[in-house]
C-alpha cells in the first residue's frame, strides 16, 4: 500500500520539492475565488427583483436600504484589498463617501445613485480584486479575506431582513415537527473549549479558552410559534410579572402583542422578537435563556473525546442535509442530522438565538482588522446572538460564531431556546 509518509520520506525531485508551496497556494487562491463567487451568487439571490423604488427604501431606521448595504459591501472589499494591501488609490472616490461606514449617517442613506451605477461599481471593485487576487497569491492574508467573506454574508443577510420587512412573509400552510418540542436536554459540569482562533474566526471569537460551565438543560428545540402561542393566549403582552423591569418599559413605549414575524401557531421557530420578548417568555415558561457559553457548549461539546467541535455534527462544512437552505425557516426537528453531540437540534441556520450574556471580548482579545468591527459594543448594551439563520452565509455557521443586537430589536430572523439551572 503506498502511504502518504513513505512519499514523503522518500526522496522526492528537487522540481517537486519547489512546485510543492506554489501549488497549496494555488490550491488556496482557487477555493478563495469559490468562496467570493458562491458568497456574492447568494447576495444577489437574496436582492432579486427588488425596483429601485425597494432598493433606496429605508424600511426601518434601524437598517440602510439595499442599496447603501450592496455598495458599502464593495467599498469595504476595495478598501481592504485594493487600498490596504495592493496600495492602490481610492477606486471611485464620490462613491466611497456614501458607503464608508463612517461616510452617511444611516438617515441619509436612502439618496444613492442610479441602480446601474451601483452594480457597475460593485463589479468594477470586484474585478480589481480578482484580479489582485490571480496576480500576487502570495500576498493572500488568510484572516483579510475570510473577514471580507463573512463581511459581505452579515451585510447580505441584513439585505433579507430589509426585504422581508418591505415585502413582508408568504403565508404558507401551518408545518407541523414530528418531535417533542418541550424536551430538554441535561448537560453535565465540566470544562469547554470557547472560541476559536481557526482563520476563519473573527476577532471577537479569539483567543479560544477553556471555560468551566455548570450543569444545566437546554431545550433540544429553539421556541416554536406553538409554543410562543401559549404565552400569548395566556396575557404574556399584558402581564407585567413575566418581564424584567427594562423589559417591560420596553413594552410600554413599543406596545407590541405578537413577534414581528407570525405565521401562524406552527410548529417553525418564533422569529422576530426582541431579547426582552424571549426574556419574559422564558419566565413565562418557568426557564430562562441559556448564556452564551451553555449554547456553545450545548453546540459544539463532545462528551465522549471532551473535545469542541467546529459545527454541532462535527468538521463537514454546512450543507442542506444538516440545516435548511431554504427561503424560510423550517419545522424544529426537521434535520436531525444537523444535531450536536449532546442532542440539541436547529442549532445552526434556522434562526439566530438570543443569549443572556451582554457582548464582551474574551481574555486577550485584539481588535481585527479594525478596532471600530466589535470594540465598541462591548458597552453593557449588546447581547450575543449564537446560530445563525436560513439566510446566513455558510461561511458565517459554527457554534463559535458570535452575533450581537441591543436588546430592545426585534431581529428579524432571530428566536431563542430556553434553559434551566439544575
Ligand atoms: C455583527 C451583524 C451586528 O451588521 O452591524 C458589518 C456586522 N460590522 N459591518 C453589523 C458588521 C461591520 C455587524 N453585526
Ligand atoms: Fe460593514
Amino acid at each position: 500500500m503506498l502511504r502518504s509518509e513513505s512519499w514523503e520520506s522518500s526522496t522526492a525531485p528537487e522540481s517537486l520539492v519547489v512546485q510543492q508551496p506554489f501549488r497549496t497556494q494555488m490550491q488556496g487562491v482557487h477555493r478563495l475565488q469559490e468562496q467570493l463567487f458562491t458568497t456574492r451568487a447568494a447576495t444577489f439571490a437574496l436582492i432579486e427583483g427588488l425596483g429601485r423604488e425597494q432598493f433606496c427604501c429605508q424600511a426601518d431606521p434601524d437598517f440602510s436600504p439595499v442599496g447603501w448595504h450592496l455598495g458599502h459591501i464593495a467599498f469595504t472589499e476595495g478598501l481592504w484589498i485594493l487600498e490596504h494591501s495592493a496600495g492602490l488609490p481610492r477606486f471611485a472616490p464620490e462613491f466611497g463617501c456614501l458607503f464608508a461606514v463612517d461616510g452617511l449617517p444611516k438617515a441619509q442613506r436612502t439618496a444613492l445613485p442610479p441602480t446601474g451605477d451601483i452594480y457597475d461599481y460593485v463589479r468594477a471593485i470586484r474585478s480589481q480584486v480578482l484580479a489582485w487576487l490571480a496576480s500576487y497569491p502570495h500576498s493572500v492574508e488568510p484572516r483579510l479575506w475570510q473577514f471580507l467573506i463573512q463581511h459581505e454574508s452579515q451585510h447580505a443577510e441584513t439585505m433579507g431582513w430589509v426585504r422581508q420587512l418591505l415585502c413582508g412573509t408568504k403565508q404558507e400552510a401551518p408545518i407541523a415537527a414530528g418531535v417533542d418540542t418541550d424536551e430538554m436536554i441535561r448537560v453535565e459540569a465540566g470544562e469547554v473549549l470557547i472560541g476559536s482562533d481557526a482563520p476563519e474566526a473573527l476577532d471577537n471569537e479569539r483567543p479560544a479558552h477553556r471555560r468551566y460551565v455548570d450543569s444545566y438543560w437546554i431545550d433540544r428545540y429553539p421556541v416554536t410559534q406553538r409554543q410562543f402561542e401559549r404565552f400569548i393566549r395566556a396575557g404574556g403582552y399584558r402581564e407585567r410579572h413575566w418581564w424584567s423591569p427594562r423589559g417591560w418599559q420596553w413594552l410600554l413605549s413599543h406596545p407590541v402583542r405578537s413577534p414581528l414575524y407570525w405565521s401562524g401557531a406552527d410548529d417553525r421557530p418564533v422569529m422576530g422578537v426582541s431579547f426582552f420578548e424571549a426574556e419574559a417568555y422564558a419566565r413565562f415558561a418557568g426557564k430562562r435563556l441559556p448564556t452564551e457559553a451553555e449554547w456553545e457548549k450545548a453546540a459544539r461539546f463532545d462528551p465522549l473525546s471532551g473535545q469542541s467541535r467546529t459545527y454541532p455534527w462535527g468538521e463537514a462544512f454546512p450543507d442542506g442535509s444538516r440545516l435548511p437552505l431554504t427561503c424560510g425557516t423550517t419545522a424544529v426537528g426537521s434535520y436531525p442530522r444537523g444535531q450536536s453531540a449532546v442532542g440539541c437540534e436547529d442549532m445552526l441556520g434556522n434562526v439566530w438565538e438570543w443569549t443572556a450574556t451582554c457582548f464582551y471580548p474574551y481574555q486577550g482579545f485584539v481588535s481585527y482588522p479594525y478596532p471600530g468591527y466589535s470594540a465598541p459594543y462591548f458597552d453593557d448594551a449588546h447581547y450575543v446572538l449564537k446560530g445563525g439563520s436560513w439566510a446566513t452565509g455558510s461561511s458565517v455557521l459554527r457554534a463559535s460564531f458570535r452575533n450581537w443586537y441591543e436588546p430592545r430589536l426585534r431581529v428579524p430572523f432571530a428566536g431563542f431556546r430556553c434553559a434551566r439551572s439544575l
